[in-house]
Formats: C-alpha cells, sequence, structure tokens
C-alpha cells in the first residue's frame, strides 16, 4: 500500500484541526492510501509533547528545517502564525513537498506573490487552508450558482463576526500583533469573507474601506503590550462582473461566536449561508410559483450534495472539524491523482491583494483599484 508521511508545522487550534482531520479523512474517504501523522514540529517542547501524544504523531521536534528536508516526509502543512508561512512554505517548496498552508497565506500581497512564484513551476500539490469553501452547504451554493439557478449576480454581503475581544479584558494574543499576524480581524476573517467572494462570484475590481481598534492595550502587569491591528474592518467592492459587495469583519461583536455569513442576490434567486447553521443552505428562487415563493432552508446532508455520500445518512449533521475533513480529501485526492486544487497560492496571492487594497484604501480615503496578477 502506498503511504504519504506528513509533517504538521503547529499544534494550537489550527494544529488540532488538522491532526484531526488528517486522522480521520481516510476513514471517510478511503483511497487504498496510507496516510502517517509522522512529524508534528513546535517551539515549546513540553506542549508539543503533549500535543504529539493527545494528536497521536508518531514523533515530534523543535526544528522545522531539518524535518522538511527529511526524505521520508511528502507533506508538510503550516498552522503557524501569519509571519512564519512564507518561509516554511518557500523551504517546503524548494525542497519539493506538497504544501497546504494557513490562510492568509502572506503578511501581505508581496509575501504571498513570492510564495506563488516558489510553487507555480514546482510539480507540488499547494493549497491555501481556507476551509470554509469545503462547507458542503457552501460548495453546494457554488453548484446553484454555476448552474445559473441566481442569474445574474448583483450583490454579495459577507458578514464574518465573533465576540472574543469584545471584553476590554480579554488578554493580550499574537493575533493581535501585526509583527506576527500582518492584520487584526481584517486578515483573520476578511481573508474568509474574500475567498468565499471570489469562489463564489468573481474578482474585486476595486475596494474602499473602515477599520476601527476600539482596545489599544491588552494583557496585564508584565504581559500588558499595545494593540497593533484592526478590532473590526469593514469594506465596500465593486466585482468585474458588476455586481457590488459589501464585507464586515469584527472580534468585538458582542454575542457573535462564528457568524461567518453571506448572502448572495442574482437576477432570478438568492442565497443566504450562516456558519452557526452551517448544515443549512437559505435558496429563494423565482421560479417558484408566487404563492409559494419564500426563502426555503435546504438541509445540506443529502448524498447528493456535495461530500455528503463520504459521510452519514441525511439529516445526520456535520460540525467545523469535518470541513477540515473535507479539505484534506480535496488535498490528498489531488496528491494521488496529480491534479490541482483550489483555493492554490494563486488564490492566496489574490487574497492578500484585496486585503492589502482595502488597508490602503482606508490611508488613502479613496477607491483602490485591486492589482491583477
Ligand atoms: C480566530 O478568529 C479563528 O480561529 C480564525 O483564525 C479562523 O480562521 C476561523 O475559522 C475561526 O476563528
Amino acid at each position: 500500500m502506498r503511504e504519504i508521511n506528513i509533517a504538521l508545522i503547529g499544534y494550537n487550534f489550527m494544529g488540532k484541526a488538522h491532526s484531526y482531520a488528517l486522522g480521520n479523512v481516510n476513514f471517510f474517504f478511503p483511497n487504498k492510501i496510507r496516510l502517517n501523522k509522522k512529524v508534528i514540529v513546535g517551539r515549546t517542547l513540553n506542549l508539543l509533547k503533549q500535543a504529539a501524544e493527545e494528536y497521536g504523531w508518531l514523533e515530534y521536534s523543535t526544528d522545522w528545517r531539518e524535518v522538511i528536508l527529511r526524505d521520508d516526509i511528502d507533506v508538510v502543512c503550516i498552522a503557524t502564525p501569519t509571519s512564519s508561512h512564507k518561509e516554511i512554505a518557500i523551504e517546503a517548496a524548494k525542497a519539493g513537498k506538497h504544501v497546504l498552508c494557513e490562510k492568509p497565506l502572506g503578511m501581505n500581497a508581496e509575501e504571498a506573490r513570492q510564495m506563488w512564484i516558489a510553487v507555480k513551476d514546482v510539480e507540488i500539490v499547494h493549497m491555501v487552508g481556507h476551509n470554509y469553501r469545503r462547507v458542503p452547504a457552501i460548495a453546494l451554493a457554488k453548484k446553484l450558482i454555476d448552474e445559473g439557478k441566481l442569474g445574474n449576480i448583483y450583490h454579495f454581503r459577507g458578514c464574518y463576526l465573533q465576540d472574543w475581544l469584545a471584553d476590554p479584558r480579554a488578554p493580550m494574543s499574537w493575533r493581535l500583533d501585526k509583527e506576527i499576524a500582518g492584520s487584526g480581524a481584517h486578515g483573520d476573517l476578511n481573508a474568509h469573507l474574500i475567498d468565499l467572494a471570489r469562489y463564489l462570484v468573481g474578482e474585486m475590481d476595486q475596494v474602499i474601506g473602515v477599520e476601527k481598534t476600539f482596545v489599544h492595550q491588552r494583557g496585564e502587569g508584565n504581559s500588558q503590550a499595545n494593540v497593533t491591528v484592526d478590532d473590526s474592518t469593514a469594506f465596500l467592492a465593486k466585482f468585474a462582473n458588476g455586481a457590488t459587495g459589501t464585507f464586515e469583519a469584527s472580534r468585538m461583536a458582542s454575542g457573535r461566536k462564528n457568524h461567518n455569513s453571506l448572502e448572495i442576490n442574482g437576477s432570478k434567486g438568492s442565497l443566504f449561508f450562516d456558519f452557526e447553521h452551517m448544515n443549512e443552505l437559505g435558496f429563494w428562487s423565482k421560479e417558484d410559483e408566487l404563492e409559494v415563493q419564500g426563502f426555503r432552508k435546504i438541509i445540506v446532508t443529502e448524498d447528493t450534495h456535495p461530500y455528503m455520500k463520504a459521510w452519514w445518512p441525511a439529516g445526520h449533521l456535520l460540525g467545523y472539524q469535518n470541513t477540515f475533513v473535507n479539505q484534506y480529501a480535496d488535498f490528498i485526492h489531488a496528491i494521488i491523482n496529480k491534479t490541482k486544487v483550489e483555493p492554490n497560492f494563486y488564490d492566496g496571492w489574490m487574497c492578500n491583494q484585496v486585503l492589502d487594497s482595502v488597508s490602503t484604501s482606508i490611508d488613502t480615503l479613496t477607491w483602490e483599484k485591486i492589482r491583477g496578477s
């Protein structure tokens, strides 16, 4: 049986999600390949050892460079803070390893461009961890749009709200440090919305934004530090196909936990999705008889729905962790079949371009054109 050996860099929240998915993907998507969770890499030895044990990794190491160069490693998964993505991904590509990197791909568009250049002519599969594309309801939305069920798209309305920073006493974290995260809610949450908008509607032409940091210092005593990123960023967009878009990301939206939601309106229909009800897709169709028109709630669990044949009988719901399983199913499939998968590093670069253009527009107070490839 062919074996694929994985190295995972990072063991925190995302490291756990990736470990879970790597451990379960073959159970739901069998492919006659043995996936080995070979080495997990991190910096803090005691926590790393614990993660290796709890998440079922065969080995652990504190030296990612050495691990990447090992002949017995085929795939490198990067689940570290953003500032380290570029270096690790480029070294992995140079070593000929397949790479799956968390989002946002780069600290900025220039970093992401360099990452794309590093992979584009190498025979490896590269992917960015925008797991929300792998929610069956989102994949179904894509199918309905591609089939023309919405007609011409007029509006994309994306809203990604969390509230873990709403309390001014919430502790400092690397996610609040520009040097490590690149930006705040913008790169963390708008990156997902931008990826979904590109996937479902297409490229954006121009953007203009507004951002706000509400709490400028966090932590207590010696651990007090300046917050150097946005707590919330919103922007307007004009799409190349004529649609308009509104985007809003905040980690200070009290009561909203992981409200990653979007609505798309077209000439023939509309779609609505909210991750907090991730197994449902709202669909309104002009083709329904007038008497029964209204948003219908599709429970996206039929075996004819994207990904669902691999899971449970209809009505048995999926959760957050399963989006990572679906993501790995597509990534491993591309490796085995020597095909491409999206979102890849090109998509990651395009997403970083939009993020940067929004930030520039906030400085210039004018609409910014998105630079193309
Ligand atoms: C934190 O805001 C976070 O973990 C994001 O970084 C993820 O991308 C998102 O899926 C959930 O929230």
